[in-house]
């Protein structure tokens, strides 16, 4: 079987205004849907980043790509890889790190990023092509039904999109404990999730705790926390919400992210451990590739790798993470970005073949909505928390191109081609707003 054409697909679909430690998103987020068209008449599909960066960068491999077996995922990495960044800086730790840019826009994973799109669509391709599940084409899936938590993000008023295609309001403003609270119940009651992750880094940190304490008192223990500020606080900062939510974090939690850098978090931990708190933190930010992993662990800096398929170089790439996670006795779980249901599809495939996967995966999929969906037959269903693998070869979706087309008219219409979550935040809440890490 050989790849017989690359097809690029820009879109953008709606996306309400949340908040986080990077800004504001905009009213729409982009993604890129790609298909690889065989000469045996199947089709592999897959959801990446989108904007001109990341089709810029598909572009540049059409040529490796098309007239590739996609059996031979090795050799398309290694190719892509001598493409995109012929210097092997990908392998280098630190550096350009996610902690000072928005996902989807570091160069440190340009090769990883790219090809990870491609790998997903050859083994959509190819699961079609002998009738198999994904995650069972990678070595198999050790479990039927992927966990997800429940994603709450701070947020104004609005629901996304702009002047004549202004979409509804789901959950309303959330800027104080009560609001993250009924946020919480809300997707609860929608998806059945049985964890929680809060985005913070946007209220001063007393707030944060107050919102945590919040949830708690409402959930009680049987429900884990998380909180996320994206590198917002100091080491101080970070150890004193280590040491207020001690409880709140315990049994099944874990605080992600808090300062910057490894060093930074090595000394957290330190210090907490000190203390008696055990609280384990993670990151998705200060390790974003193989490289990291070591350092991570030899300053105990990260005790939980966040992986994420779509950065990580693909499905197969995040087991070996998971392999790797496990000899070194550290967690993993993973990481999401505004995505519809492609993404959804390749990240519970993933979790699905990943064995040493120990907390639920984070999806900002309930921000999203039916009317963007590109998936045949609408929105992905979620039953108590979790996706069900589907009973259907490869990722077990496939796209409906009238949705595919409405994306793609949306895109054309928006003057975004890039997220940058620090304009939207000067355009919309402060005009003199700056990004500094950290924050408090
Ligand atoms: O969507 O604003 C967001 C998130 O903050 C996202 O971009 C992060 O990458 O979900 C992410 C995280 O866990 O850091
Ligand atoms: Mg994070």
């Amino acid at each position: 079987m050989k790849i017989s054409r690359l097809k690029i697909h820009p879109i953008a679909i709606a996306d309400p205004p949340l908040r986080g430690s990077y800004g504001l998103h905009a009213p729409f987020a982009l993604r890129t849907v790609i298909e690889l068209e065989s000469d045996s008449g199947f089709t592999g599909i897959a959801e990446s980043y989108g904007g001109d960066g990341p089709i810029a960068a598909f572009e540049a491999v059409r040529g490796i790509v098309e007239g590739a077996d996609p059996f031979r995922l090795a050799e398309l990495s290694r190719r892509i890889g001598t493409r995109l960044d012929p210097a092997g800086t990908a392998g280098v730790p630190g550096g350009t790190s996610q902690t000072y840019l928005v996902p989807g826009e570091n160069p440190l994973d340009l090769h990883n990023r790219t090809f990870a799109a491609i790998e997903i669509a050859c083994l959509d391709l190819i699961g079609k092509a002998v009738g198999k599940p994904v995650c069972d084409l990678i070595g198999g899936r050790v479990r039927d039904r992927v966990q997800f938590s429940a994603y709450l993000f701070y947020k104004h008023a609005g629901g996304g999109g702009i002047a004549g295609e202004a979409y509804p309001d789901e959950y309303g403003e959330i800027m104080d404990p009560a609001a993250v609270v009924r946020s919480a119940k809300q997707m609860i009651a929608q998806y059945g999730f049985k964890e929680i992750k809060l985005k913070g880094g946007v209220l001063p940190p007393d707030d944060e705790i107050a919102a945590i304490r919040a949830l708690r008192h409402e959930f009680g223990p049987m429900v884990p926390l998380r909180i996320d500020p994206n590198c917002a606080w100091s080491v101080d900062t970070s150890v004193h919400v280590g040491l207020s939510l001690d409880e709140e974090l315990d049994g099944g939690g874990y605080l992600e992210d808090p300062c910057p850098g490894l060093d930074g978090m090595g000394e957290v931990r330190r210090r907490l451990v000190a203390k008696n708190v055990d609280t384990p933190l993670a990151s998705n930010v200060a390790v974003t590739n193989f490289a990291d992993v070591p350092r991570a662990r030899d300053l105990d800096a990260v005790q939980i790798v966040l992986s994420d398929p779509h950065y990580w170089g693909g499905l197969r790439a995040v087991q070996t993470l998971s392999n790797i996670c496990e000899v070194l006795k550290m967690g993993l779980s993973m990481h999401s970005n505004s995505h519809l249901g492609v993404s959804l599809m390749a990240m519970t495939h993933c979790a699905a073949a990943s064995p040493n996967l120990t907390y639920a995966c984070d999806t900002h999929y309930p921000w999203q909505v039916e009317k963007d969906e590109i998936v045949e037959g609408g929105r992905v269903r979620f039953v108590d928390g979790a996706v069900l693998i589907p009973d259907k070869p490869g990722l077990g979706v496939s796209l409906d191109y009238d949705q595919l087309a409405r994306g793609r008219e949306r895109y054309q219409k928006i003057p975004f081609r890039k997220r940058d979550d620090t304009a939207e935040m000067r355009k919309h809440v402060d005009p003199n707003w700056e990004r500094i890490l950290p924050r408090w």
